[in-house]
């Protein structure tokens, strides 16, 4: 297992469309390890493929926030929402690839989701609360949308800028 680096916003391959999978190898099950492991270690309770620079449409999950609760570990190849509830939520949104900002986003409640599992076989399933907004969260991101694409233009301007420094102060060290 290995924890990969993490893309920072701006970053061309954060805003490409990712590659539908096709069968489950075994190199996309260590991919997703990997994702898992560097997932817990940010730590995070998300993240998509191309947040480590591979266009594919993969992402892995573990939103149970309870202190000493079991961690539940989800792993989902070509994730697609099919269904999402008129009722909407909004939570402040953070994200690994744009590092120490947060802001409200407004989705969709309650998803439902049908995505091809590390064993190949077909699931479905329905997510709410902060599960929702976690695999609507990380599904953008295999379609190269951020949740800062949800924010007023001179907000989006202000983080980018904000990472852009971040990234040049990170060049130098
Ligand atoms: O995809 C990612 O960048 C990981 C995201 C997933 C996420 C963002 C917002 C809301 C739910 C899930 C996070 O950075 S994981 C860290 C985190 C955890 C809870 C709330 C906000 C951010
Ligand atoms: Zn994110």
């Amino acid at each position: 297992m290995s924890i990969r680096p993490i893309l920072i916003h701006p970053d061309p391959r954060l805003k490409k469309v990712a590659d539908a999978v096709d069968g489950v190898s075994p190199e996309l099950k260590k991919l997703a390890e990997d994702m898992l492991e560097t997932m817990y270690d940010a730590p995070g309770i998300g993240l998509a493929a191309p947040q480590i620079g591979i266009s594919k449409r993969l992402i892995v999950m573990d939103c149970v926030k309870e202190e000493g609760a079991a961690p539940q570990p989800m792993v989902m190849f070509n994730p697609e929402v099919k269904w999402s509830s008129e009722e909407t939520n909004v939570y402040e949104e953070g994200c690994l690839s744009i590092p120490e900002q947060y802001a409200e986003v407004t989705r969709p409640s309650e998803v439902e989701v049908h995505w091809t599992a590390l064993d190949g076989a077909a699931q479905s399933g329905k997510f709410d609360e902060l599960w929702a907004t976690c695999v609507q969260h990380e599904v953008d991101h295999l379609d190269g949308k951020l949740f800062i694409d949800y924010l007023k233009p001179l907000k989006r301007q202000m983080i980018t800028r904000k990472m852009q420094k971040l990234k040049r102060e990170r060049a130098r060290a």
